[in-house]
């Protein structure tokens, strides 16, 4: 067939290194951005086939998030916007390692049994990387080589394509697959709550999200004060700054001075993280992550809906890195549901799809609110029904206007950080009132060589250990030992580690339950190198 020839044809010009072994994972493909032009061509190829086999519009996103700025990767956008579908991420590894690359490509139509004469439409974005620009063209190689239609939307967040994606597959019905309708869409309803909302100071990571920002203010008429830094001018994307670099040094971005009692947030380097913080008047650092933001969402959801008398639940999706005290105050003092998936954005938005309203996060800081179809109609309805009292119908409209802020398809650092600008407005809540609603159990993480890491087999969204054998009966006996304690472990899904999980009453306690379950890990599952030595 012609369209196989133009595929040998083609990729003569995106040649595979010998010897390297990529892994689509829980984030995509990601390595060093020298060794990615084949796997993107192939990308761009396999994106067509998705989107042959959908009837549908797929995204391709070239980003490595919040790694280095010489890294690159990708990550592939299913019709509604949401993540590649898990059974086609196997494809991906296959496509990107084959070195019979018509076999794989066959295989894979056979299997699907995919329509070659289906049309396909494929949506492109790119991130800030100075690679970026070459690895878009190779997925666009990709997909033109299989005589599919491509559009380019260059440089972009992440959750921007994702919105795009599902825009053009409901037709129009989500928002308009624009930056002008993406803005206009957010910005609808939420800046009239701006009025005297002190300045937010903003950390870009040096990344597409500081470019977007910037774009945005139009839309937002100065209602919101927003002071951008690392913007990307001068400094390097996600070095010494950024949602991760903040989150795991639980510090600000180097080099930054922060003014006591005001309000900060840091975006990864595609936008799709986002954590506030502040410094008080001690000059104590302290950081309102995902699980703070997730709080803070689902309660103004909560009072809402019970405000607008609308019999619809609140859920909260967290993972088991979600801090102790959230989820005891979520499931006691606010008496929403919570649950808790398995690491992963793909984990959380599945499970947040099975309730009415459902806020999901990761303590990262990646996450966005879900309303099902039924939830947003009743929503709409109240909204404009003319015969409900004046309570009532404000919050009828402040739920709409939270429909138009949220990004359903993934989280998003530009809609979570509107979203949370106009509760704290409406609520008239200072970031320090907001970070006083429960106090944070000390807690610590730490890392363990093991020869191979899939010795630590999971249950229970990764909160008990199956293996290897008398791992889970070790780590319940060590948090026995100490006060308000829970440590789990799990391999890493990005790196060749376990990773160690414990908190407790104490800092003290955190740090010493972590380094004895770790010499736990080390003893029972394969440790490598020098065993673990205690903190202190
Ligand atoms: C990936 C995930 C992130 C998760 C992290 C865990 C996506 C888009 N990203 O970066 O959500 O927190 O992996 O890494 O799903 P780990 O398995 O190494 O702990
Ligand atoms: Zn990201």
């Amino acid at each position: 067939m012609a369209q196989f020839q133009e595929v040998e044809k083609q990729s003569i010009m995106h040649p595979k290194p010998p010897g390297l072994t990529l892994h689509y994972g829980t984030a995509g493909l990601r390595t060093n951005a020298k060794h990615l032009d084949h796997a993107m061509f192939r990308m761009g190829l396999l994106a067509t086939l998705r989107s042959k086999n959908t009837k549908a519009t797929i995204g391709v996103m070239v980003t490595a998030s919040h790694n280095p700025e010489e890294d690159n990767g990708l990550k592939l956008i299913d019709p509604m916007g949401e993540m590649m579908a898990p059974a086609w991420e196997h494809y991906a590894t296959q496509l990107a390692n084959a070195d019979d690359l018509l076999t794989v490509l066959k295989d894979i139509i056979e299997k699907e049994a995919i329509n070659m004469s289906q049309e396909a439409n494929v949506f492109v974005g790119k991130d800030t990387r100075s690679s970026s620009a070459r690895l878009s063209q190779a997925v666009l190689d990709g997909v033109s080589a299989l005589d599919g239609h491509s559009k380019d939307y260059g440089l972009v967040t992440t959750p921007q394509l994702h919105y795009m994606v599902r825009c053009q597959n409901t037709k129009g019905k989500y928002g308009e697959a624009t930056l002008d309708g993406y803005y206009s869409k957010l910005c609808q309803g939420v800046v009239c709550y701006f009025y005297d909302q002190k300045l937010l100071s903003v950390d870009g990571a040096n990344g597409i999200g500081a470019l977007k920002v910037r774009e945005m203010e139009s839309h937002l008429k100065k209602e919101l004060q927003i002071s951008l830094f690392n913007d990307g001018s001068q400094g390097k994307l996600n070095y010494q700054c950024g949602a991760d670099f903040v989150k795991v040094q639980q510090k600000p971005p180097t080099g930054f001075k922060m003014n006591p009692g005001e309000r900060y947030c840091s975006f990864d380097g595609d936008a799709d993280r986002i954590v506030y913080y502040y410094t008080d008047s001690e000059g104590q650092f302290h950081l309102l992550d995902g699980d703070k933001i997730a709080t803070l969402m689902s309660t103004f959801l909560k009072e809402l809906l019970e405000q607008a008398g609308l019999n619809l639940k609140v859920a909260v999706v967290q993972t088991a890195y979600a801090n102790g005290s959230s989820t005891h105050y979520l499931e006691n003092t606010m008496k929403v549901i919570v649950r808790c998936a398995k690491t992963g954005v793909k984990h959380l938005h599945h499970a947040a799809q099975e309730f009415d309203v459902a806020v999901y996060f990761e303590s990262n800081g990646h996450g966005t609110v879900l309303f099902s179809e039924a939830a947003e109609e009743k929503i709409c309805q109240l909204a404009e029904d003319p015969n409900i009292n004046d309570e009532k119908k404000r919050a009828a409209l402040l739920l709409q206007n939270t429909i138009n802020v949220i990004n359903q398809t993934v989280g998003d650092a530009i809609s979570d950080m509107l979203f949370i600008e106009a509760i704290l407005a409406i609520k008239g809540m200072s970031v320090q009132q907001w970070d006083a609603v429960y106090a944070d159990l000390p807690n610590r993480q730490l890392k363990v060589k093991v020869a191979d890491r899939r010795a630590i087999d999971t249950t229970d969204a990764e909160r008990r250990a199956v293996s290897p054998p008398g791992m889970q009966d070790t780590v319940d006996s060590l948090v026995n030992k100490y006060k308000q304690a829970r440590s789990f472990v799990r391999p890493s899904g990005t790196e060749d580690i376990v990773r160690v999980y414990a908190e407790a009453d104490t800092q003290e306690s955190a740090d010493a339950l972590a380094h004895e379950v770790s010499l736990a890990v080390y003893r029972l599952a394969g440790g490598v190198g020098e065993e673990p030595k205690p903190l202190h």
